[in-house]
């Protein structure tokens, strides 16, 4: 057995008894209170779910277990010589809710390594699409091919207790997640490359392997793709791709099935897709100024342009974050540090100096300040990685980190099938009405 499926079974399995007392003895306490407008208007701020991982606070980002991501900088054990964290580390500590040593996640990129076949069906299926298919559409299809080696479903179908669900979910996820970077990477090389793939290399660590897969050997990529996947990694539980992933694996559907599911979620504009759609923008800016370098002047006027056709600005924005997103933060220190010249930083800066004026004078934008997608395609474009409809499947195979991490926790914790209510408008009229009424 994995140390680390020991270590989660003797954290997780005795919180699944607290939470049950927890339940019996404060079930009934009231945790807050929603209206009318979150109702119609996407829930934002109504608290409908546990998610141990990760806790977003709208004015300071992102904690993952506690930890912010500068912190996490520091303290994650890193690659040797490296300066950016190892995602196995992330993983570790969303799972068991405590830092790693560097013995930890070399044993969790050792599991990872050793579970990372993809059968040949799927390769298969992957070939069988369009080349003019969306990365994200192959990518979310190639999960679900992956599903016919799901542990927790040949489990179920030959009978499993409850308790033990969380036994073969974790098979589950630790063999997707390491399985993953090989489907990406596949996916990537068919479109871009010439259809010519490059074998896995096991002594690599997980991120590593991944960019040598991806073509790219580079130390300096190998370390821009290990902070990208631990930014990426989570960001609690009700954003689309996660709580999509957690619905879907309430109904007990396998960790396969659920992240699929996640992924198209992820493959939306207001989501992950942003991203790319980022990067067309800065493009589309860059043509519409004959390819010269745009001035603070023209920035300010063509997102007035973009808001005049009634379009958003990609990279701004949150629906709970009222101040820049760190993740964006740790992006521009990566930039300033190592890329400080390159052309499109600086007008990824420029935008940042004027975007979120220009936003916040409008008078309804929440959040002016951008969010992680606003500078993660500058990155990759420096190092060469130029295919941007690709870079939503990057943020993918981070996301899968906190996703499957979460998941497991629900099997573990026994989390039942979600089934919230609904209403009709007819129904919050009369509600209005009779609440008047009781009034007058
Ligand atoms: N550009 C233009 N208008 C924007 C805007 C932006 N970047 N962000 C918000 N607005 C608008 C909304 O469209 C809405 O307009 P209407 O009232 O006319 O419908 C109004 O401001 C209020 O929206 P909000 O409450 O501030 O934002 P929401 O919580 O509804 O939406 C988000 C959040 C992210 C969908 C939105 O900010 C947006 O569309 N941003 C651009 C897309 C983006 O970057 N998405 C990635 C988010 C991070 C991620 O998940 O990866």
């Amino acid at each position: 057995m994995d140390k680390l499926k020991e270590k989660f079974a003797a954290k997780a399995l005795p919180m699944a008894g607290e939470i049950k007392s927890l339940i019996k003895e404060h079930g009934k306490t009231v945790l807050g209170e929603y209206n009318i407008e979150q109702v119609y208007q996407g829930m934002h701020g109504m608290v409908g779910m546990v998610t141990e991982t990760s806790k977003l606070d709208p004015e300071e980002g992102i904690r993952f277990r506690g930890y912010t991501i500068p912190e996490l900088r520091e303290a994650l054990p890193k690659a040797p010589g490296g300066t950016e964290p190892l995602p196995e580390g992330i993983f570790y500590l969303m799972l068991i809710g405590e830092l790693p040593t560097p013995e930890d996640v070399a044993d969790v990129s050792n599991a990872w390594a050793r579970r990372s076949n993809v059968p040949k069906h799927v390769l298969d299926m992957i070939d069988a699409l369009p080349l003019t298919t969306h990365p994200m559409t192959i990518f979310s299809a190639a999960v679900l091919a992956l599903q016919t080696e799901s542990v927790f479903a040949n489990a179920y179908r030959k009978g499993i207790s409850k308790k033990d669900y969380w036994d073969p979910m974790y098979e589950d996820v630790m063999n997707l997640i390491a399985r993953l970077p090989r489907v990406a990477a596949y996916i990537y090389r068919r479109l871009y490359k010439n259809n010519v793939h490059i074998e896995p290399d096991a002594k690599l660590d997980w991120a590593a392997n991944f960019a040598h897969m991806l073509g790219y050997d580079e130390f300096e990529v190998k370390r821009l793709m290990r902070l990208y996947l631990t930014i990426h990694a989570d960001h609690e539980g009700g954003n689309v791709s996660a709580h999509t992933t957690h619905l879907v694996g309430s109904a007990l559907s396998d960790a396969y099935l659920s992240f699929s599911a996640g992924m198209n979620g992820l493959a939306g504009p207001l989501h992950g897709l942003a991203n790319q759609e980022v990067v067309r923008w800065i493009f589309d800016l860059k043509e519409y100024y004959k390819g010269v370098t745009p001035t603070k002047e023209q920035i300010e006027e063509y997102i007035n342009k973009t808001l005049a056709e009634g379009k958003v600005i990609p990279g701004y924005g949150h629906a709970v974050l009222r101040k820049t997103d760190p993740r964006y933060t740790a992006q521009r220190d990566f930039a300033l540090k190592y890329l400080p010249d390159d052309e499109n930083f600086k007008i990824v800066s420029m935008l940042y100096e004027v975007a979120p004026k220009v936003l916040g004078s409008l008078g309804k934008v929440k959040n002016p300040w951008p969010n992680v997608d606003a500078h993660s395609g500058v990155l990759l474009i420096h190092y060469g990685i130029v295919e941007y409809d690709f870079y939503t499947v990057l943020f993918g195979v981070s996301r899968s980190l906190g996703v499957m991490a979460s998941l497991l926790w629900d099997r573990a914790l026994s989390m039942p099938l979600e089934r919230p209510g609904s209403v009709t408008t007819e129904g919050v009229k009369k509600m209005i009405s009779d609440l008047q009424s009781a009034k007058a």
